[in-house]
C-alpha cells in the first residue's frame, strides 16, 4: 500500500497519531503538501462522506476522522502559506448561516492561502449580517460562501442582498462552493462564481483579485 493510501486509511479509521506521522514521513520525503492533501487526507474523508452516506460511518466515527484529517493538515498548511506565490489580494471566507460544516471551507481556505493571498477565515455559521459587517471591515477582493447543507444554501442569497442593500456588492466579488452548489445555483442568486473544490476556487481568486 502506498504512503497516501495509508493516510487515506488512518483518517478513515480515525488514527490521529498515526495521519501526522505518515504525513510528516511524506514531507520529510520531499512530497508536495497538495499531492498530500489531495491523495491521501481529501481521499480518505471522500470515502469517509460516503460511509457516512450509506450509514456504514456514524457522527461521532465522523469527527474523529475529521480530527484525524485536521492532524494531518496541520502539518502541510504551513508549507502551503511558505510556497512562494506573490500575495495579491484579500480572500474571506465563511460557512453560511446554519452551517457547521468546515472542513472543505478549510480546505478552500488553505488552499487560497498557499497561493499567496490573505485569508479571513470567520469561521461558520455566519449570519448575512455578521458577514456584511466583516466585508466591511476588510475590504476583502473576493467573499468565498460555503454551504453543505440544501437547507443553508438560501443563506447565500440573502447574504448576497445584504451586500446589494448595503450598496457594497460591486465592491467584492462573491463566490460559492459546497457539495449541494452548483453553477445553476451561482447565477440564480447573482454571485460572481462557483467553484467545485479548493483549486477550482484559487483558480477564481486569481481571476477576480
Ligand atoms: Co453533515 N451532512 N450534517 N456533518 N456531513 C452532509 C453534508 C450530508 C450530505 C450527509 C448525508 O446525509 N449524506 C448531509 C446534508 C444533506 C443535504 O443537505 N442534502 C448532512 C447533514 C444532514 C448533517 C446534519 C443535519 C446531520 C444531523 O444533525 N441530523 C448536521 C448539520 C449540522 C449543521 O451544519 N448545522 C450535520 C453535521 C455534521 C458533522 C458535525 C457530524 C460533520 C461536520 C464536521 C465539520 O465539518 N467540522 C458532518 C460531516 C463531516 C458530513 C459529511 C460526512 C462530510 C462533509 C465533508 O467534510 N466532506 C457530509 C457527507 C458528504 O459530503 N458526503 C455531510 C469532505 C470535504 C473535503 O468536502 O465539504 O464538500 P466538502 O468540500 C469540498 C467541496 O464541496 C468544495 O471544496 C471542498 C474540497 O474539495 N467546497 C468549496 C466547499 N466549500 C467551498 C467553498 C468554495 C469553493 C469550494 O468557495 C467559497
Amino acid at each position: 500500500m502506498s504512503k497516501f493510501n495509508e493516510i487515506s486509511e488512518a483518517v478513515i479509521n480515525g488514527e490521529e497519531e498515526k495521519v501526522a506521522e505518515l504525513v510528516q514521513d511524506l514531507v520529510d520525503d520531499g512530497e508536495e503538501p497538495s499531492k498530500i492533501i489531495k491523495e491521501g487526507l481529501v481521499a480518505g474523508m471522500d470515502v469517509v462522506g460516503k460511509r457516512f452516506k450509506a450509514q456504514d460511518m456514524f457522527v461521532p466515527e465522523v469527527l474523529i476522522s475529521a480530527e484525524s484529517m485536521h492532524a494531518g493538515m496541520d502539518i502541510v498548511k504551513p508549507l502551503l502559506a511558505d510556497d512562494d506565490s506573490s500575495s495579491n489580494g484579500t480572500f474571506m471566507i465563511s460557512t453560511v448561516d446554519g452551517d457547521l460544516h468546515d472542513i472543505g471551507k478549510n480546505l478552500v481556505s488553505m488552499m487560497v492561502e498557499g497561493a499567496g493571498y490573505e485569508v479571513v477565515d470567520l469561521g461558520v455559521d455566519k449570519s448575512a449580517d455578521e458577514i456584511l459587517e466583516a466585508v466591511k471591515e476588510h475590504n476583502p477582493d473576493v467573499l468565498g460562501l460555503s454551504a453543505l447543507l440544501t437547507t443553508t444554501m438560501p443563506a447565500m442569497g440573502d447574504t448576497i442582498e445584504a451586500l446589494e442593500e448595503a450598496g457594497i456588492r460591486d465592491e467584492v466579488k462573491v463566490i460559492l462552493g459546497g457539495a449541494p452548489v452548483s453553477q445553476d445555483f451561482a447565477d440564480e442568486i447573482d454571485a460572481d462564481g462557483y467553484a467545485s473544490d479548493g483549486s477550482a476556487a484559487t483558480d477564481l481568486v486569481r481571476k477576480f483579485a
